[in-house]
């Protein structure tokens, strides 16, 4: 395993070949769905991403934040990129703006949320984007439909599969049937 020797120097900075990344989406305001399946429509248009692969969509419990909010649909999304992990970030971000995005409690609704969990090999303590991302090892919500995608995947040196498991919100975590082709009208 080979971190960056200096912690954010390497956020800005293109790779000179496509690497790969995980991202982790969710949504709970809205129509969660439909803006989960445009978010991965505009990730995989995106300049510079090849999505890769895209996990079946988890019904979860909202972990932390106001208790009262609706449940969260999650997805994970795997890509192969020559954007900068900033310009990766910059690149979610701008598809939430899209969708509506607002920022006002932390942890709170919201109509799309798009986190980098890990870009590469690359480790950041910066606290704009903070790799991997720094309570991704601790949520099922992110973990599950990671492992459903790819069952051997490892995060932080750990099994994503065991991590998903000993999460303490494992157990509000539901898969969704995966959409077959030719079963909805578009
Ligand atoms: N995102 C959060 C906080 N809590 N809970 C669930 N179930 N799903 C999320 O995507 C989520 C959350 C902060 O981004
Ligand atoms: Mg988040
Ligand atoms: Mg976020």
């Amino acid at each position: 395993m080979t971190g960056t020797a200096a912690p954010n120097a390497d956020l800005e900075r293109a790779p000179d070949r496509s690497v790969p990344a995980v991202l982790a989406l969710g949504a709970n305001l809205g129509e969660p769905a439909q803006t989960l399946q445009s978010a991965v429509r505009a990730l995989a248009e995106t300049p510079g991403i090849e999505v890769t692969g895209v996990s079946p969509v988890a019904v979860t419990s909202p972990v932390g934040g106001p208790p009262d909010q609706p449940d969260f649909l999650n997805l994970v999304l795997t890509l192969d990129t020559t954007l900068s992990p900033r310009a990766l970030l910059t690149a979610g971000h701008v598809i939430e703006q899209a969708h509506h995005r607002t920022r006002e409690i932390r942890w709170g609704p919201r109509t799309l949320d798009i986190d980098v969990i890990v870009y590469d090999q690359v480790t950041s303590s910066d606290p704009v984007l903070t790799l991997p991302h720094p309570r991704a090892h601790q949520r099922a919500f992110v973990l599950a439909p990671w492992s459903w995608l790819q069952p051997e995947a490892t995060l932080n040196g750990s099994s994503v599969a065991v991590l998903a498991a000993q999460a303490d919100d494992a157990g509000t975590v539901r898969r969704l049937p995966t959409e077959t082709s030719g079963e909805s009208g578009s």
